[in-house]
């Protein structure tokens, strides 16, 4: 979720954001394993340097931090003026105020070690009246950008458009029934994948803000389905005509602005992606706040996009599952990113992906040492999660009983049945020969019991 609402607007204000160009907590957050419960200006997990498995533990996390909560996000809600007053931004749209955000954004990432950024082409430019003006405002941001990613050696993983803010995107960017407003939004992604490609961006996002229906009594779904499919195709043959090398992703989302979006959960686009012979050329950004919208578990889509060699990134948040909207909070539950960090060591890491911080801290946590913590927690969370995952893979305990419940698929029919060389007469002359199956049990409890001696 995005806000954009202004910070404060006052002169005085702006006098003194002037003079601000470094993120005011003087500190460098180190890795202290003895530290105490409340000391948590610093790492307790995570070494960066330390090798785990053969990785060190910071090509295994790929942290990364977002421009539109962190940067962006003013506290502002549905019922309340913003809360969070940013000493180094006046509010202002200006190229100034912009440039002094983003250089006080590299010296915060620089002040936690994190070594990858993400931003929306509207979080970090203002924009204009025309396509043209808008492009000449990201053109200097995008320049200066460079010279900060050079100088704290920082590096993009992934840029994207906001399709979804302002007013002309309101019935939908690539799936809109006017081609007017699919033109634009395609020519909006064409700048950006620009950028990417100038940048080095090491992928690039598509989150279908509102791309979905709000009722279906206006709606053709096939043909915004249809138009959505030739908007990723055109994306695809530009990407190659440039010579972009970045990861093509799609960050699925079940509701939120529109009331049903078309990329619902990680099977949903998938399936898109395979019916429109695109699945080649994209993979899946998993936000777990999305899939526990969906009504999944958190660590659902994780699981389903990996099993089909489709997970690429991870918007690294969580949600409050008991409510039925986008809290985009930071992620601090210990067995959730055990459970995430096992199924991304499984798949051998997630490069060129990454755990992009794509949370806000929450509109009361005022003081500005509270985006330390936020990201400080957050990336410790994570951290432990490695270390928890590693060991259970090493014990192998857990994977063995997995693999032992489908062990009948292994030898006999059942691997006749695997090979896809067995029929249903096959299967009828089984059971005449062997009965009635047993009833085998789930060992759920069991398997609860023995994720949480690793905890
Ligand atoms: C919205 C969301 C977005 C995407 C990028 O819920 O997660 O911030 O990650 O557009
Ligand atoms: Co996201």
């Amino acid at each position: 979720m995005l806000s954009f609402a202004p910070t404060s607007g006052d002169a005085n204000a702006k006098m003194e954001c002037a003079k601000i160009t470094s993120f005011p907590v003087d500190i460098k957050v180190q890795f202290k394993p003895d530290a105490k419960p409340d000391d948590v200006m610093c790492f307790k997990y995570y070494n960066p340097t330390e090798i785990i498995m053969g990785k060190q533990m910071k090509d295994w996390l790929r942290f990364s931090a977002c421009c539109w909560h962190t940067f962006r996000g003013t506290g502002a809600d549905p019922f309340g003026f913003p809360t969070l007053t940013r000493p180094w931004d006046d509010g202002s749209n200006t190229i100034d105020n912009a440039k002094r955000r983003l250089k006080v954004a590299f010296d915060f990432m620089d002040k936690l070690g994190i070594k990858y950024w993400t931003f929306h082409d509207r979080d970090i430019a203002p924009e204009g009246d025309t396509l043209e003006e808008t492009n000449r405002c990201l053109d200097e941001i995008v320049d200066y950008a460079l010279q900060l990613m050079k100088e704290k050696d920082i590096k993009l993983l992934w840029n994207t458009c906001n399709l979804f803010a302002h007013s002309r995107y309101m019935n939908g960017a690539s799936t809109n029934p006017d081609f007017h407003v699919f033109a634009y939004a395609a020519a909006q992604v064409k700048k950006s994948l620009d950028i990417a490609t100038k940048m080095g961006s090491e992928n690039f996002v598509f989150w279908g803000g509102r791309e979905g229906y709000h009722t279906l009594l206006n709606t053709n779904v096939r043909s915004e389905l249809d138009q959505m499919a030739k908007f990723f195709k055109m994306v695809v043959a530009y990407k190659k005509k440039i010579g972009f090398t970045g990861q093509l992703l799609i960050e699925p989302k079940p509701k939120e602005p529109s009331k049903h979006q078309y990329d619902y959960d990680a099977m949903t686009v998938i399936a898109f992606l395979k019916t429109y012979g695109l699945d080649n050329d994209f993979k899946l950004n998993i936000e777990p706040n999305h899939t526990t919208l969906a009504g999944h578990c958190y660590e659902h889509d994780i699981v389903m996009a990996s099993a089909y060699g489709m997970l690429g990134s991870v918007d690294s948040n969580t949600g409050s599952p008991d409510l039925g909207w986008d809290t985009d909070q930071f992620p601090m539950d210990v067995k959730s990113a055990a459970l995430v960090m096992k199924t991304i060591v499984q798949q051998g890491g997630l490069t060129p992906g990454g755990l992009n911080f794509d949370c806000k801290v929450r509109r009361e946590s005022t003081d500005l040492e509270d985006m330390l913590i936020a990201h400080i927690g957050a990336m410790d969370c994570f951290a432990r999660g490695l270390r928890i995952a590693v060991k259970i893979i090493e014990d192998g305990i857990m994977d063995e009983a997995v693999r032992e419940r489908y062990s009948t698929f292994e030898s006999g029919l059942g691997a006749k049945v695997k090979s896809g060389t067995a029929s249903l007469d096959d299967c009828v002359d089984f059971i005449l020969k062997n009965g009635n199956p047993k009833l085998i049990s789930g060992k759920q409890e069991k398997m609860e019991a023995i994720l949480n001696r690793y905890l």
